[in-house]
């Protein structure tokens, strides 16, 4: 039993940053993202009785360290089809892996919709964005193309906990530059980083209690296809998940002096004229968003920034796919 898919990642703009419940990865705020065009990740699964344990290839590298996440994660398909086969697991991405670019999100999408696949499961978009959620919270909105709103949800049972597409991408064609800084992978996981932030921050409260208001702010700004309020509440609202985790103990500084450095030069860019704005999530690279027409001169100018490894270019992509 075979499947295959590939799924996108994505970029918050209103982010996600705690957990409601840890067990059902359930967040603590809702979300909006943006899917990436250019960064996916492909899978394929087999289930094969022949089995006696999971094992999974991730970039060519038999990866033992992840397999107890994955098997937990392929146990609520096989509970869903009513089997205990066990699966071999290979997967690529496009991307660096596990540094700040969303690798999580587009692996459990692309693994979600790769075992229903194999499985035969005939899952609807909404219960896989709620499968794929138990794996990685943000996998839940790589379902999905184009711009997409993850709720918290209200029910105990996270049945209500979903992404769900606001507009496509055709209908606002924004670019993204991602500006690489870092390429190994990180050391604390965004998981153990939640909670420690939970736990320590005091500006954790004032987080989740502000963020309903970010939440609408963006969807209206989305709708209204108003740039200069989404580039507003997005920044503010990536600053103020970054304070959390800074003032979290142990810290958690995710910021490169090369990202600080292109944290200002959007800032310049948008004073000058150039509609630009910025996001960074949970690793050192920096994420630009703007129009298609702009996106050449905001990649030349954070590329000329020193620690700049890299920088790639992007606009929004589709839903995530079998294959
Ligand atoms: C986001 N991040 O909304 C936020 C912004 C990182 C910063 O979702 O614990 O890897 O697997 O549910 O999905 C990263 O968190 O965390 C994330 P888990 P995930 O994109």
């Amino acid at each position: 039993m075979k499947g295959s898919a590939k799924a996108r990642a994505n970029i918050a703009l209103a982010k996600y940053w705690g957990k409601l419940d840890s067990a059902l990865n359930i967040p603590v705020v809702g979300s909006i993202s943006i899917t990436l065009d250019a960064l996916w990740t492909e899978t394929e699964v087999e289930f094969n009785n022949s089995y006696d344990a999971d094992t999974l290839v991730l970039n060519g590298e038999v990866r033992k360290d992840l397999i107890e996440h994955a098997t937990k994660f392929l146990d609520l398909l096989r509970i869903y089809a009513g089997v205990k086969t066990r699966a071999h697991i290979v997967s690529k991405n496009n991307f660096p892996t596990g540094a700040g670019l969303a690798s999580s999100a587009s692996g459990f999408a692309a693994l979600a919709i790769a075992s229903a696949n194999a499985l035969k499961l005939d899952l609807s978009q909404k219960n896989l964005s709620i499968i794929a959620r138990q794996g990685s919270g943000s996998a839940a909105r790589s379902i999905f193309g184009g711009f997409v709103e993850m709720h918290a949800g209200q029910n105990p049972d996270g049945s209500d906990s979903f992404a769900e597409p606001i507009i496509p991408s055709e209908s606002w064609p924004l670019e993204v530059v991602i500006a690489i800084t870092e390429k190994r992978e990180k050391v604390i996981s965004s998981r153990v980083g939640m909670t420690q932030s939970s736990l320590t921050s005091p500006y954790y409260l004032g987080w989740v209690k502000t963020s309903t208001k970010d939440l609408s702010a963006i969807r209206e700004a989305i709708y209204a296809r108003d740039f200069e309020r989404l580039a507003e509440v997005s920044e503010h609202n990536c600053l103020k998940m970054h304070a959390v985790t800074m003032t979290s103990q142990p810290a958690l500084i995710y910021w490169k002096p090369a990202t600080v450095a292109c944290i200002h030069a959007v800032k310049e860019l948008r004073t000058s004229g150039v509609p630009v704005f910025f996001t960074i999530d949970a690793g050192p690279q920096l994420k630009a968003i703007c129009a298609p027409d702009n996106s050449k001169k905001v990649q030349e100018v954070l590329q000329s920034i020193p620690g700049v490894l890299d920088t790639l270019v992007t606009g929004l992509g589709a839903d995530a796919q079998k294959t």
